[in-house]
């Protein structure tokens, strides 16, 4: 059945507000029916409609986003227009990071291969847009969570892929070591993000009248610190070590203030409405970090596949429990997008991780058994 999410609200709410007016006395007295007749009808009647709202809430074009993406051959993915290390593409266009490795794993898992990717640069306006419109199929970003985006956008969010703070670039000689010294002083931002939103209520909250200088663009943004405009950059800690790695003429001259005013929790989202790639998505996601907690590797995943460990069998498809079904995929959907990628250890390690030019510690992007927070909902 095909219904926009609209519909299937509005089929589920008649079937409830008929419920609710059949049990209202006043309702059953107007048709003057003896009392047991009126009940019995009305229940009918009430489980009739509501049966009739529950199944027009069923979901609208289970599998839509699959379906396009196989017929394309292609996942299109929106990413940042270049944040080194979470997605960047390199002088011969190739993309690689953190967000960019989600694209890869999705793509090895629902279409065996982790190139059938297309890569659509978005900036911070443009990022929802793109994704309610259709333009791309998901969209793993440097975006923040939130609850207002979560409710009000008609997109979903998935598994963080990073968690993150929002922090402040300073030059070593302006001598700041703290944000609250930045009390009076100008600080450059980029619009449509959480970080402008953050910047204001720490300022209020703390009587710092800082005088936020906005840009649309991450590159004018970050140009107008680096010559001077402002006294200190801001965004998620993450994007700063990016910034002052790959932007900055001597990085070495910029320090990376330790406070951090906000939660950036950080990861893909998807439309609204298809519950089965939203599924597929937070799995993929889910999978890699299982991966990594029982040690399948990229190096290691075709050993693994004949391990007598029944929680890697399920990983790998190994077993006699397919859990690739359940996602309308084939048993090995986990097992490609391991090999795609690594674990999610190993994704980070590479891309933004101590030994990268980014050197992010691991912190609290540590799995949950070894102090961080990442912690994958079983695959069973
Ligand atoms: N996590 C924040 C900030 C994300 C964001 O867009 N950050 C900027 C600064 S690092 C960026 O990536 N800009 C790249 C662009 O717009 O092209 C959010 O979701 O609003």
């Amino acid at each position: 059945m095909a219904l926009t999410p609209g519909a299937a609200i509005v089929g589920a709410a008649i079937g409830v507000v008929v419920e609710q007016s059949l049990r209202n006395r006043s309702v059953i007295n107007f048709f003057n029916w003896s009392e047991s007749m009126k009940i019995k009808q009305a229940k009918l009647l009430a489980a009739a409609v509501a049966t009739l709202g529950a199944l027009l809430a069923m979901p609208a074009h289970a599998g839509k986003t699959l379906d396009g993406i196989k017929a394309r051959g292609q996942v299109v993915c929106g990413v940042n227009t270049g944040l080194a290390g979470f997605a960047a593409a390199d002088s011969a266009g190739k993309w690689s990071g953190l967000d960019v490795d989600v694209c890869r794993a999705v793509a090895a898992a629902v279409l065996s291969d982790p190139e059938k990717v297309k890569y659509v640069p978005l900036n911070a306006q443009q990022r929802f847009t793109a994704l309610q419109s259709g333009e791309v199929d998901i969209l793993p970003r440097n975006t923040t969570f939130t609850l207002t985006r979560d409710a009000s956008l008609g997109l979903s969010i998935t598994v963080p892929n990073y968690y993150d703070g929002q922090g402040f670039m300073v030059t070593v000689k302006s001598k700041i070591k703290s944000a609250k010294q930045l009390k009076g002083q100008t600080v450059c931002v980029q619009s449509g993000t959480t970080t402008e939103k953050n910047l204001t209520d720490y300022s209020k909250a703390n009587g710092l009248n800082i005088k936020p200088v906005v840009f649309e663009k991450l590159e004018a943004a970050e140009n107008a610190y680096f010559t001077g405009r402002c006294v200190a950059y801001t965004t998620d800690a993450s994007g700063l070590a990016s910034t002052r790695n790959k932007v900055a003429k001597n990085p070495a001259d910029h320090v990376i203030l330790t406070d951090l005013i906000s939660k950036e929790p950080l990861g893909p989202m998807v439309r609204r409405g298809d519950d089965d790639w939203f599924a597929i998505v937070k799995w993929v996601m889910y999978g890699l970090l299982e991966a990594e907690e029982y040690g399948v590797t990229q190096a290691n995943v075709e050993k693994m596949k004949s391990s007598t460990d029944p929680v890697v069998q399920r990983l790998l498809g190994g077993g006699n429990e397919d859990t690739g079904k359940l996602l309308g995929l084939d048993k090995e959907w986990l097992a490609r997008a391991i090999k795609a990628t690594g674990n999610y250890g190993e994704s980070f390690e590479r891309n933004v991780g101590p030994k990268s030019p980014l050197g992010l510690p691991r912190g609290v992007n540590n799995l949950w058994n070894k102090g961080g927070l990442m912690y994958a909902y079983p695959i069973r």
